[in-house]
């Protein structure tokens, strides 16, 4: 077999040579990235040899990124969890010794029924993000069991919180521009995006667009792509997206660009946003992003003059306090300057509301009564604050001591010696550490799976590649057995995998191009959208999922003041905003245990001039809630006054055992309840 190297270190293509004695098997992956590969496994004695790209799925085309490809790496790392484990040293040894499934179920189900008696439900908090779970792993069998044993509910807002619901205020759940479409574009605008890192299969539809003689925007406090890509780079400040967008806005009104004709037709409010939008002329955004008037201007004009223009928006710009209203000015951008109709115009952010899951049907009822908590906010509400205290912590496809901001907090709740903790992990996580049970989970390789995606429009299927290591076993087999401990032997609890399968299909109502069942999933793999056309096209094929199909610009529920940008206080000791982007080497702190290692704080030459700091020096990064040693190095592509470290590093990949969310306060967007990772302001010094 031959590797090589693609472009820009972060993706692998493959030659296919037959090797005698393995099997290629087909699987899916299920991580959080809008791409959704379809896989080759290819497997020889029950062991996993190698992962490459399929062409099951058109958008793989005949490649994966890297660190997927290298997977067999979890599978069979020494971190991997093979058996259940109970704690017998303090809380963060990680001290743990391996005991039956039987004691471990049984001590489980012991507990949390004791934990009901005394201190009912809501004392128990099940703790989920699920980004990289398909719904055969997540927010199913688990969110039964928990619905039924009235627990708290969690508001799941680490990611995606402003961006649903901006979207959903302005369009419902339309689907967005699908990425083949890009290539059809003249005018791409990169909004708080970056494919090169997260959504790597746009890339191929960018570059083609390019050579067609598309121009290529993109809005980002970094230069991503590189400028033989991007045609025009704005470098805001972060935070100040609002206020830049609306002053696009602005400035295509007052310059007679924006289509009345369209909005009068197909959206309500859009006299309230043109009028709030002139309070933000390209001068005072400018201000606030620190970046020129007239980069606003250029940016307006050549969107307005672009036929198919598109937006692609990320989700860097919710990150922070203004988020939701980000979210909402950008998403208003192609109905002001009537970009809709056509192939390669529109916006894209995430398809997944277009698979229109039943959730009543695929898991029951939900306890509409019990109080939810803030994901965000894990380590306040674990050291005091709420009534009843939590006392059950069941942690499963997340790893809180690691992605959740205000780490330091976290911890301190984690450490707390009357509160149990259960964790189903595949690995020793930073988070394992603290768990009094820890129950092993398969990985995707090793259970099946049934795949919605986030940027492509089909729905796959993977069955096992390999047997379980040791004696994992899959989220829903666990809160099956779980269930049934605890006396539940009815519903979902009861049906076998075939059965929970065929369940979860019928729960999926998206226009597929057929009928969906377990034979035809197993038969096909992928079954894909039926738009016409094939792929949707924005006010042509597929229209907002409001009640009057038009788009809502200025919704009530984005709040009083829909629009409304929040100033940044500032924080004369700690000066400068602290970013922390997707990187390459790992989907969150997936995989980061093998490849995101030694991590380097970016700074811009110029503020480390100001510091006195060199290039691979090591320095403190830190403000008043934590402190991170790691060495510098110094990036150009960032604005001066904004440094970065990445998303998902594990304790491990620093030199004091920290990490960057020990920096990020724990504040949320307001309504969205979003994580505001971006907010972080530090001041760097020389570790001395
Ligand atoms: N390789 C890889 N791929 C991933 C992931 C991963 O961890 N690694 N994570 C997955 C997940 S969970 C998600 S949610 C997506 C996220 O994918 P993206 O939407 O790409 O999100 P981010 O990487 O957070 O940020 C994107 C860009 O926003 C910029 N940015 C930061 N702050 C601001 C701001 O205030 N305004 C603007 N305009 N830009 C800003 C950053 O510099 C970055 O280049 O990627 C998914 N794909
Ligand atoms: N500083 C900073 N922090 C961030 C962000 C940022 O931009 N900056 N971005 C945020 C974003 S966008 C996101 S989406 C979150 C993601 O944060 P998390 O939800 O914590 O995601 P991961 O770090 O990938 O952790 C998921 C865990 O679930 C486990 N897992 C996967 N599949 C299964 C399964 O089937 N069963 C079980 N039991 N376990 C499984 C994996 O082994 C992994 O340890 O991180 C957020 N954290
Ligand atoms: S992480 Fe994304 S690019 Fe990598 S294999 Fe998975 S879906 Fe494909
Ligand atoms: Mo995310």
């Amino acid at each position: 077999m031959t590797w090589w190297l693609l472009w820009s270190g972060d993706c692998v293509k493959t030659e296919n040579e037959s090797k005698s004695h393995s099997e290629l098997r087909h699987s899916v992956c299920p991580m959080d990235c809008p791409d959704r590969c379809s896989l080759e496994v290819e497997v020889r004695d029950g062991r996993v040899e190698s992962l490459r790209g399929s062409r099951l799925h058109p958008l793989t085309s005949d490649y994966i990124c890297s660190k997927v490809s290298r997977f067999s790496r979890r599978l069979y790392g020494p971190e991997r969890v093979l058996h259940p484990m109970r704690r017998t040293g303090p809380k963060g040894s990680g001290k743990l010794v391996t005991v039956s499934w039987e004691e471990a179920i049984g001590e489980v189900a012991g507990r949390l029924k004791d934990i009901l008696r005394e201190h009912g439900g809501e004392a128990i908090l099940p703790f989920a993000y699920g980004g990289s779970n398909g719904m055969l792993t997540h927010e199913f069998v688990d969110a039964h069991f928990f619905r039924r044993l009235g627990a708290s509910r969690l508001a799941r807002t680490l990611c995606a919180a402003s961006a649903t619901a901006g979207a959903e205020a302005l369009y419902g759940k339309m689907p967005g521009t699908a990425f083949e479409d890009y290539a059809e574009s003249r005018f791409i605008l990169l909004w708080g995006a970056n494919p090169t890192q997260s959504n790597i299969h746009l890339v191929p539809y960018l570059k083609e667009a390019k050579r067609r003689g598309a121009r290529i925007a993109a809005v980002d406090p970094r230069r991503i792509l590189g400028d033989h890509l991007v045609d025009q780079h704005l470098q805001i400040y972060p935070g100040t997206d609002v206020a830049v967008a609306l002053a696009v806005i602005h400035h295509l009104d007052r310059c007679g660009l924006t289509d009345r004709v369209f909005l009068r037709a197909h959206s309500t409010g859009w006299e309230e946003l043109l009028e709030y939008a002139s309070r933000f002329p390209p001068e005072r955004a400018a201000r606030l992003a620190r970046i020129e008037a007239s980069e606003i201007e250029r940016l307006a004009e050549s969107y307005a003059g672009a036929d198919p223009a598109v937006v692609r928006c990320g989700w860097g710009l919710e990150r922070n306090r203004n988020g939701l209203a980000a979210i909402a000015a950008v998403l208003a951008l192609p109905a002001v300057a009537g970009k809709f109709g056509k192939a390669g115009g529109g916006y894209t952010l995430s398809s997944s509301k277009a698979f229109q899951v039943d959730d009543l049907e695929l898991a029951g009822a939900p306890d509409t009564s019990t109080r939810i908590l803030n994901m965000n906010q894990l380590g306040r509400n674990l050291t005091g604050g709420v009534t009843p205290a939590i006392r059950g912590l069941v942690i499963y496809n997340c790893n809180p001591a690691a992605t959740v901001p205000d780490h330091n907090r976290v911890i301190r709740g984690l450490q707390r010696e009357d509160l149990f903790t259960v964790l189903l992990e595949q690995v020793m996580t930073d988070t394992a550490d603290y768990a009094d049970i820890v129950l092993p989970a398969t990985t995707f390789l090793e259970h099946t799976e049934l795949n919605k995606s986030y940027g492509a429009y089909a729905l796959q299927l993977s069955e096992p590649a390999v047997a379980p290591q040791g004696e994992a076993r899959s989220n829903a087999e666990i809160f099956q057995l779980l269930g049934r401990a605890m006396g539940m032997n009815d519903g979902l609890f009861a049906l076998t995998p075939g059965q929970l399968l065929q369940h979860a299909l019928k729960s999926v109502k998206g226009p597929m191009e057929t009928a969906l069942s377990p034979e035809l999933m197993r038969e096909r793999k992928i079954v894909h959208f039926d738009f016409p056309g094939r792929r949707p096209v924005q006010f042509s094929t597929v229209f907002p999922f409001t009640p009057d199909e038009k788009i809502r610009l200025y919704h009530s529920s984005l709040g009083e003041e829909p629009y409304r940008y929040l100033e940044d206080p500032g924080d004369a000791r700690h000066p400068l905003a602290l970013i922390s982007p997707a990187s390459g080497k790992s989907i969150s702190s997936t995989m980061a245990e093998y490849n995101l290692l030694d991590v380097k704080l970016g700074i811009h030459p110029h503020d480390a001039a100001e510091r006195g700091l060199r290039d691979g020096e090591r320095v403190r990064v830190f403000n008043d809630l934590g402190e991170v040693h790691c060495k510098a190095r110094f990036d150009e592509r960032l604005r001066p006054g904004v440094v970065s470290l990445p998303k998902g590093m594990w304790r491990k990949a620093t030199l004091n055992g920290s990490l960057v969310n020990a920096l990020v306060p724990d504040t949320v967007t307001p309504i969205s309840g979003g994580a505001c990772f971006n907010d972080a302001r530090v001041q760097i010094a020389p570790l001395t």
